[in-house]
């Protein structure tokens, strides 16, 4: 065996070069592999005993793309383009071995080998859209030259990788090994191709895939027409239809060539630089600052959930998914099989969408338990208290469960604000509890705040944290304050939005303010779709609010067909002339001058607050990193992922802009714009949130 370089290694068998890569943790295209790849593939060439090569990766994964981590510093030759026409221009047959996930720059060295073969649980795929690009190493003009290019803006569209049956089905693949024998499968298979004098089959000479679509643009629009909905804010995705169209119409060394251009542009924009943020930050919230791989955990075998209500039901849903037992505790049957009708209904709607069998149903509905007794959580390892949001209640209920649950079992509430601390107390063994806010609808939005509470150990938060990637969730420690992490910063979108409304802007403006900047809904839609009674009582209410008003009205959002907006059968909202009067009435009264109020200015009224309250939050300690907070907004609220955050797009903004404009509000709304200790220190460091 001849070492290469740090990660890679030739040996010679047979007449069959093995080019090792070894690059933990997925074999990316770092400098070195890249040098690597090159000089195997040199030697091999220069070897006469050598009539044909095999690149094979160690460790998890072939290789998983290009080492993201170089984005945005110099690069270093051997350059990606050099090392692929190197190995595609090669006079000895070039093998490619995939396992794992041969991902974005490592597929696309897949697709520059002559052939390929695969273990069957290997997948490949071209994820570049994720991260605000498109494939830059000549994915866009060899893939549909396998695969026609529809499948080919499937994949690339779509982000997803594809096993290696529908490859070996789709000739992208052209062997499958035995799965854990790939080195030796590829090099009987790389000696199969010298005995066979087999030609060295080149991607790029492959045509009779592009002739269906060529002369018909139509292809393309229509893909095009099929993705704008989903795709709307991002850049990327206009720019991989064109690049694959490219392919089509122009030779193909043009089309790598306009694909690199294309490319490198992207690798530029905010949005891809918001993209890759994200994908760090996603791992990184993962990572809390005093627990460690050896810090022990508990096993979660069986899931107690208290409250078969919306948030209960949604709850459990994710543990029986992940295929954890459930029961779930109410105070009336009534109360149970309503709960128990709404997780069947959301079961049987996946299954409708061909996202579940029925028997993945049955089997995950098998495995739910319904009770009103109590006692019935004292099996279980974990107990989700998901009750109306009333402290009052909540510490009884964990004073219940004090004397219910077993020795060591985990006690989480699910509230959205109180003080978890509070809620510990109300039990001997406040090392047990924490809080588990998961976000609604709670078997979708993959964000779940794991609240840390003074007293919670380090045991019970390292298994919570180790439970979330288990059950679909993107778990972020946050600590102990009113709201949280996204709550608390969501507060002041909403005092601001109410504030706006009375001075002239319409519920409508400030949604679409926020709609257009790439958020899900606006402020006005999301109280409607909540409903604008939560909270509210009517013995209570006094109209000091509009809200008090629209819900004295009977306005109480979507499901009474009426709150800021009216609503037709299908939902639909339409502004209502009858609440704009309602709206300017209050406001006459209470003596607020009105006028037009610009949307840029609505805009920054409603973000940079929140901008405020995450560096306030930082401060606190109550969120480990800035991008602790981006991943909150993105995964619990919808910010767009292409503008990394809030905090991210602060940068992006410039934090001595949204200082500048905090003051400027500060003086003429008051002190609800003052800016944080943090923000002031960092803009006068012209630092910034990512880096602070
Ligand atoms: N570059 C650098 N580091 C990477 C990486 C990459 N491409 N992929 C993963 N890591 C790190 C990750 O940060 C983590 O680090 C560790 O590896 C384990 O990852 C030219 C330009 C491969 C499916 O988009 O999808 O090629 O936190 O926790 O859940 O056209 O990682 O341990 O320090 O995610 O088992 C295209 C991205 C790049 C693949 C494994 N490739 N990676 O998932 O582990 S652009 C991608 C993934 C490109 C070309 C273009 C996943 C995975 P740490 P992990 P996992």
């Amino acid at each position: 065996m001849t070492a290469l370089n740090a990660v890679a290694d030739l040996t010679v068998e047979d007449e069959v070069a093995i080019v090792t890569i070894n690059s933990p943790p997925v074999n990316a295209l770092s400098r070195d592999v890249r040098e690597g790849l090159m000089l195997g593939v040199e030697k091999a060439e220069a070897d006469a005993t050598v009539k044909a090569t095999v690149i094979v990766c160690a460790g998890r994964t072939f290789i998983a793309g290009a080492d993201i981590t170089e984005f945005g510093k110099p690069h270093a030759a051997p350059y990606l383009p050099d090392v692929l026409d190197r190995i595609e221009n090669a006079k000895k047959p070039v093998v490619a071995a995939l396992h794992g996930t041969a991902l974005g720059g490592g597929f696309e060295v897949a697709l520059t080998a002559h052939y390929r073969i695969a273990v069957p649980s290997a997948k490949c795929g071209l994820p570049e859209i994720k991260l605000g690009l498109i494939p830059g190493a000549g994915g866009t003009q060899r893939l549909p030259r396998l695969v026609g290019v529809e499948t080919a803006l499937e994949v690339i569209l779509s982000g997803t990788p594809f096993s290696a049956r529908d490859a070996k089905q789709w000739g992208v693949v052209d062997a499958l090994a035995e799965e854990g024998k790939l080195a030796e499968g590829a090099v009987a298979f790389a000696k199969s191709l010298i005995a066979a004098r087999a030609p060295l089959k080149k991607v790029r000479d492959r045509d009779e895939k592009l002739a269906a679509a060529r002369g018909k643009p139509e292809i393309f629009e229509a893909i095009r027409q099929a993705h704008a909905k989903k795709f709307r804010g991002f850049e990327a995705w206009e720019k991989a239809i064109l690049s694959v169209k490219n392919a089509v119409d122009l030779p193909f060394d043009e089309g790598v060539e306009r694909e690199r251009a294309m490319f490198m542009a992207l690798l530029g924009s905010t949005q891809s630089k918001a993209q890759r943020h994200v994908f760090f930050a996603e791992r990184a919230a993962a990572k809390i600052a005093d627990i460690g791989p050896d810090t022990p955990t508990k096993p979660i075998a069986r899931v107690g959930v208290i409250g078969a209500g919306t948030m209960g039901g949604g709850i459990a849903m994710n543990f029986l998914n992940a295929g954890i037992p459930v029961t779930i505790v109410e105070t009336s049957k009534e109360a149970l099989d309503r709960g128990v009708s709404i997780i069947q209904r959301n079961y049987e709607n996946t299954a409708k969408k061909g996202r579940l069998t029925m028997a993945e149903v049955e089997a995950r509905m098998g495995r739910l338990s319904l009770t009103l007794d109590f006692r019935a959580l004292a099996e279980a390892d974990l107990v989700i208290e998901a009750v109306y949001e009333s402290m009052d209640l909540k510490k009884l209920i964990f004073e219940k469960l004090d004397g219910v649950a077993k020795p060591g079992a985990i006690l989480a509430s699910n509230t959205s604000y109180l003080n978890v601390d509070a809620i510990a107390a109300a039990t001997k063994r406040p090392e047990d509890v924490l809080g588990m806010h998961f976000f609604s609808p709670a078997n979708v939005m993959r964000l779940l705040e794991i609240v840390r509470g003074e007293k919670t150990s380090k045991t019970v938060l390292a298994t919570v944290a180790a439970l979330a990637p288990k059950i679909g969730k993107v778990g972020v420690t946050v600590g102990v304050c009113y709201g949280f992490v996204g709550n608390r910063m969501l507060a002041e979108r909403q005092r601001e939005a109410g504030k706006l409304i009375l001075e002239g802007a319409t519920p409508a403006q400030v949604d679409r303010v926020l709609t257009d900047f790439g958020l899900p809904m606006g402020p006005f839609a999301m109280s409607d779709l909540a409903g604008l009674d939560i909270g509210w009582s009517a013995e209570t209410s006094k109209g000091e609010s509009i809200r008090d008003i629209l819900c004295e009205e009977g306005r109480r959002g979507q499901k009474t067909g009426a709150g800021f907006y009216d609503y037709d059968e299908q939902r639909n909202a339409k502004p209502s002339a009858h609440v704009e009067t309602i709206i300017r009435a209050f406001a006459a009264a209470k003596g607020i001058a009105q006028r037009d109020i610009t949307d840029a200015e609505i805009l920054e009224r409603l973000i940079y607050p929140m901008i405020n309250e995450g560096a306030k939050i930082l401060e606190e300690g109550k969120a480990q990193r800035a991008s602790d907070i981006d991943v909150v907004w993105i995964m619990g609220y919808g910010w767009p992922v292409y503008r990394g955050g809030p905090m991210f797009y602060a940068d992006t903004v410039g934090l001595n802009t949204v200082l500048d404009k905090l003051k400027e509000f500060q003086a003429k709304f008051g002190d609800d714009f003052r800016p944080a200790a943090l923000l002031e220190k960092l803009a006068a460091a012209g630092g910034s949130f990512s880096k602070a």
